[in-house]
């Protein structure tokens, strides 16, 4: 009986100090929901498939004509298209684009440069920008783009928007482009 008591004592005596500490933390996850939406099709720039501009980004694609659809090629086209948004209130995202350069001068792709963001993208609408190619890139690639949420949700908070629109300028094709979305 001795050893059993003096057992018992040891078991509680320990346990007391684990019991008498706060309990861990339960980590809720906030960002568990996953959404892709994928324009155009993954084809190989193959044939021209339309796109789907939201109507800021058609009238800004309407004022500096002309405009691409995906896979259509040629040079001195400017592509636009649009994501509709079901949340302006996210985690972030990640925006991929195939692009090939639309021909074999790489004078003409130097300076294309991609905005993304609300048309027609004043300094309060845009999310990110950036050259779509960089020297010793090859013909074709598939250009990553993250979109920070801070960014990201103020300009489609802010603007109460509901498409994310992308720009890319004028001597490259286009043949998709993939938006992987992080939700709360
Ligand atoms: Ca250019
Ligand atoms: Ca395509």
């Amino acid at each position: 009986m001795k050893r059993i008591l003096m057992f018992l004592f040891l078991t509680v005596g320990l346990a007391l100090p684990a019991a008498a500490q706060a309990p861990p933390p339960i980590l809720i996850p906030t960002c568990t929901i996953t959404t892709t939406d994928v324009e155009g099709k993954m084809d190989g720039f193959a044939g021209i498939d339309p796109t789907t501009p939201s109507p800021a980004l058609l009238a800004f694609l309407n004022a500096n004509p002309p405009r691409s659809q995906f896979d259509q090629p040629g040079c001195d086209k400017h592509f636009g298209e649009s994501f509709r948004m079901c949340s302006c209130e996210t985690c972030g995202a990640r925006l991929e684009i195939r692009v090939r350069k639309c021909g074999t001068a790489p004078v003409a792709q130097n300076n294309d440069g991609y905005i993304i963001g609300v048309a027609p993208f004043l300094a309060p609408q845009r999310v990110a920008q950036g050259p779509v190619w960089v020297a010793g890139d090859p013909n074709e690639k598939t250009l990553i783009i993250n979109l920070p949420a801070a960014a990201l949700n103020q300009v489609l908070c802010g603007g109460h928007a509901s498409f994310l629109d992308v720009y890319i300028q004028d001597d490259t094709i286009v043949d998709w482009m993939r938006l992987t979305v992080q939700h709360p």
